[in-house]
């Protein structure tokens, strides 16, 4: 299969951006790829909100009811470790499953302080207008921008013990070496007794996962096709998404749901007003990965990225786990080598 690339040519009327650089990268890659932090403007956004309305897709309602059912029982594990800790958030969205934790964290005395961390402005002005009405008590203060950055200016408001909350199996949109790699650089922004609360989708039955990516509405190939949606506006792209097919497929061996568009015919595509992409027919795009995990896997990652495990979370089908990790001390850590 080979496929000609032309260079990006600067084009005075598309700017020159981060989303301009990484999608001209991806697509001149051997094997093409787009990132999936882009599917997320004003209309991604709306569909990933119907992602996770439509019945295939079980992870978020899992998840509701783990915090729904067992904020307490969270708290109390925390409370092992820490007495009181603020209580920061990656990735918070619109923060609906961690209002049960932070209602139960207010009302017992446990924490009064929230930060949640966004890379959208939006969603973190919404937080800070909306959730102070609903939980009075509880200084809300956001971070709008990439996570370890964010995390950076936390230190100035936040110097005690903390609960991050890193929800929504958003770990599983990285491979597993990134995703160990991203826990241990989350470490070293961490102390000694503080803990980590982390959603991992758990493997089970193949065509459970591969419907999830693949509902009969056809919202997820619209979710797909979106972000060439985008390229096109943003970039003065003129993909014709009549011709590219949604295709997600799971591996049950390793775990990996990997979404794909296919390419249903060879043909030229250009961007930013000269830069030309060619597809032959049947080459793909890689889109993203929804990585799903076993319990020994999720273990081995704490341990590798230097966290105890503390306690597993299950919703009642054991489809999903938010699992308690702690910042061991030292003396532990040496103890068991
Ligand atoms: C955000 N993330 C955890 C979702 C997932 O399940 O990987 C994104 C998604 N993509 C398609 N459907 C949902």
């Amino acid at each position: 299969m080979k496929s000609t690339i032309a260079q990006d040519k600067t084009c005075m009327s598309v700017p020159d951006n981060h989303f301009r650089r990484d999608v001209i990268r991806g697509l001149s890659a051997r094997q093409k790829y787009l990132e999936p932090k882009y599917f997320y403007d004003a209309t991604g956004d709306r569909l990933f909100q119907q992602i996770m309305e439509s019945p295939e897709y079980y992870l978020t309602n899992a998840e509701l009811e783990i915090l729904q059912r067992q904020s307490n029982a969270i708290l109390g594990s925390c409370l092992q470790y820490q007495r009181r800790f603020d209580i920061v958030e990656l990735g918070a969205g619109d923060a609906s499953k961690s209002l049960f934790l932070l209602e139960q964290a207010l009302q017992r005395g446990i924490s009064n302080h929230y930060y949640p961390i966004d890379i959208s402005g939006n969603v973190i002005g919404q937080l800070e207008q909306n959730i102070p009405g609903k939980l009075p008590g509880l200084a809300v203060k956001g971070f709008t921008g990439e996570y370890f950055h964010m995390l950076d200016e936390l230190a100035r408001y936040s110097q005690g013990p903390k609960l991050v909350l890193f929800l929504g199996a958003t770990i599983g949109n990285m491979q597993p070496e990134e995703a160990l790699h991203f826990c241990r650089e989350l470490h070293t922004y961490l102390n000694e007794g503080d803990l980590l609360l982390i959603g991992f989708d758990l493997k089970k039955d193949p065509s459970v996962i591969l419907d999830a990516y693949n509902d009969a509405a056809g919202i997820t190939r619209e979710f797909n096709l979106n972000l060439l949606r985008r390229i096109n506006r943003e970039l003065e792209g003129n993909f014709d998404l009549e011709k590219f097919r949604h295709y997600p497929v799971y591996d049950p061996g390793t775990g990996a749901c990997k979404s794909y568009l296919i390419s249903t015919e060879a043909q030229k595509v250009t961007l930013c007003g000269d830069t030309e992409i060619s597809f032959d027919k049947d080459e793909a795009i890689y889109m993203e990965v929804s990585q799903k995990y076993d319990m020994r896997q999720i273990e081995q990652m704490a341990r590798k990225s230097g966290f105890a495990p503390v306690q597993h979370f299950y919703d009642r089908e054991k489809r999903f786990v938010d699992t308690l990790w702690t910042v061991p001390s030292l003396k532990t850590v040496l103890g068991n080598h």
